[in-house]
């Protein structure tokens, strides 16, 4: 009782939160190495930041730590290029170290110094010495609080490559302020990769110039299917219409944004299937010829993209657009839940099949990616595809997005082919976390915090020289379920820091009511930023 009253008369005269003490170390994801010394530095508004050399990419490094210290703490730190050696944050540019994303924080009582070999590293530091911070850090200004930063050393470098979250924003559109916001959290966790789905059969949601139907017919459905999926009998829907898109104005906003946090974006336009969308615009690309609707049911459809000359062109050129918007190297090509009912029943795709020597449809399909692939890597880039991509032979240089469990990923890697692991087992971040009595509706599954962090991407059925080629990790967040951006939040996080630490941190480092723990500390960060998410683990048996 003492000691709460204490708590509280410390807490009004300011003094609460002067120091971070040991056990108030929550970094997530964890480093990889850390050791806490005694002592603290505290930023003060005549600190400076000390950039090794002035350019745009080091000045992106620092500038999101240091609007935030303003919006925290009201003021903000001068940022320039001359020695210091006291009372300063001196961000200095190292080729020695070896990890292109890697970092070194050093924290003094006079001197903070982040090294790395790239901006990128050294943004990365600067994510590590905002969680040092108390966590007001997070929040609108609120006067006394000391901005203390606990003196550690820490070496740090993330275990894959690709560490990532996919937004789906076909069947639920999230307005461009929210793929900002959802940009920051990537960041703020230290992943590199939005992949951003961007069509599919409920709504195409990016502009192509030469293509307007795409978007005036295939952005916006009549209606939408209400509550759970049942029976078509008993199915009820939501009769208003629905829908939205990126201008390629919006899109360049957006890929400006994620570049200045160290983020790529990898597009995603589906093909053969999940293209309803598409084929409500243009029904000339179908087998069938249409008529079609944007669909406002969710599943898998029969009618996909017909692999006719037109077809080729018409992808070509959807494809050049978002080549020329994004400079990400992958393009993502969907290649998932195609059925092939449709070119069963096709004398033009019955005719190519026999032209080409073709087995049969899965074979169609795997001509049909090849093809896609040539002529993005005639652009420079590469192509992603969904484990599907697998049937009827794999394109030459495809990465394969490993969804229906690892087996995919495996077999990828296998046959010498660059995986990135998103099995829906333990990285679908729209099936439940918690019992779903007590949840709003979703998809189906349960795949709780504990579930995702207990994933090692590093299957034990793999070579040495097979296992280089897990690139890393990805959750998805699709969007049948999930009608609005607060609801996403929810969905994306806790689970999404999991998926982070599983892609940067070792795995010896890794411990579930360690990372548990962090997490509920955790929460108090992410109220200040504003970020709403799931907090089942507080009810949580030990
Ligand atoms: C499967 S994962 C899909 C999506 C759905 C998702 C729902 C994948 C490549 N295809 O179209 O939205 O399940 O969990």
């Amino acid at each position: 009782m003492r000691k709460i009253f204490l708590a509280i008369v410390m807490t009004l005269l300011g003094w609460g939160v002067q120091a971070q003490s040991k056990n108030e170390i929550n970094l997530v994801p964890i480093p990889a190495k850390m050791k806490i010394n005694s002592g603290q530095f505290v930023i003060r508004s005549n600190t400076s930041i000390v950039l090794s050399s002035d350019n745009p990419e080091m000045q992106n490094a620092v500038a999101v730590f240091n609007n935030l210290l303003n919006r925290a703490g009201g003021f903000r730190l001068s940022v320039t290029v001359s020695p210091a050696s006291s009372n300063a944050i001196v961000c200095k540019l190292n080729p020695a170290i070896s990890n292109a994303e890697g970092y070194k924080l050093s924290v003094q009582k006079d001197l903070i110094t982040v090294e790395a070999k790239t901006p990128q590293g050294i943004f990365y530091g600067m994510q590590t010495l905002r969680q040092l911070l108390p966590f007001q850090i997070e929040r609108p200004y609120l006067s006394n609080v000391v901005w203390a930063v606990p003196c550690v050393e820490i070496e740090d470098e993330p275990r894959f490559v690709h560490r990532g979250l996919m937004l789906d924003v076909c069947r639920h559109f999230m307005p461009k302020e929210f793929i900002f916001k959802f940009i920051d959290m990537l960041a703020y966790h230290k992943m590199n990769t939005f992949h951003w789905h961007l069509t599919d059969d409920q709504g195409w949601r990016i502009e192509i110039k030469k293509y307007p139907k795409l978007t005036q017919i295939g952005a916006f459905r009549n209606r939408t299917l209400e509550g759970r999926y049942t029976s078509p009998d008993k199915r009820k829907w939501d009769n208003t219409r629905y829908g939205g898109f990126y201008t390629q104005e919006e899109i360049k906003e957006v890929i400006a944004y994620a570049q200045s946090r160290f983020i790529n974006i990898i597009p995603e336009v589906e093909m053969p299937g999940h293209a309803v969308a598409a084929l409500a615009s243009y029904p000339e690309l179908s087998c069938t010829g249409g008529p079609f609707e944007v669909e406002g049911l969710w599943g898998v459809f029969n009618d996909i993209y017909c692999p006719k000359e037109e077809t080729f062109t018409f992808l070509e050129n959807v494809l050049s657009e978002v080549i020329d918007l994004f400079p990400s190297e992958y393009i993502h090509i969907g290649g998932d839940e195609a059925p092939k009912v449709r070119w069963q029943n096709c004398a033009h795709c019955q005719a190519l099949i026999k032209k080409e020597g073709l087995k049969d449809e899965h074979e169609l399909q795997s001509y049909f990616i090849k093809r896609i692939e040539k002529f993005v890597e005639s652009k420079g880039r590469r192509i992603i595809g969904w484990d599907e991509i697998l049937e009827g032979g794999l394109a030459p240089n495809a990465t394969v997005m490993s969804w229906r469990g690892e087996a995919g990923g495996i077999e990828a890697a296998k046959q010498n082919h660059d995986v990135i692991m998103a099995p829906n087992n333990y990285f679908y971040l729209d099936y439940y976390q918690a019992d779903p009595k007590t949840q709003p509706l979703a998809i189906g599954g349960f795949v709780p915090l504990w579930k995702t962090y207990s994933y090692n991407p590093m299957p034990a059925s793999l070579t040495a020289a097979e296992a280089k080629h897990i690139l890393g990790v990805q959750g998805n967040i699709w969007t049948e379920y999930i009608q609005d951006s607060d609801y996403a939040e929810y969905m994306a996080f806790p689970r999404g820091a999991a998926v982070a630490e599983i892609g940067w941190s070792p795995q010896s480092l890794r411990n579930y009511p360690d990372f548990k723990q962090r997490m509920i500390q955790m929460f108090k960060r992410y109220d200040g930023i504003g970020w709403n998410y799931c907090n089942a683990i507080l009810k949580e048996a030990e």
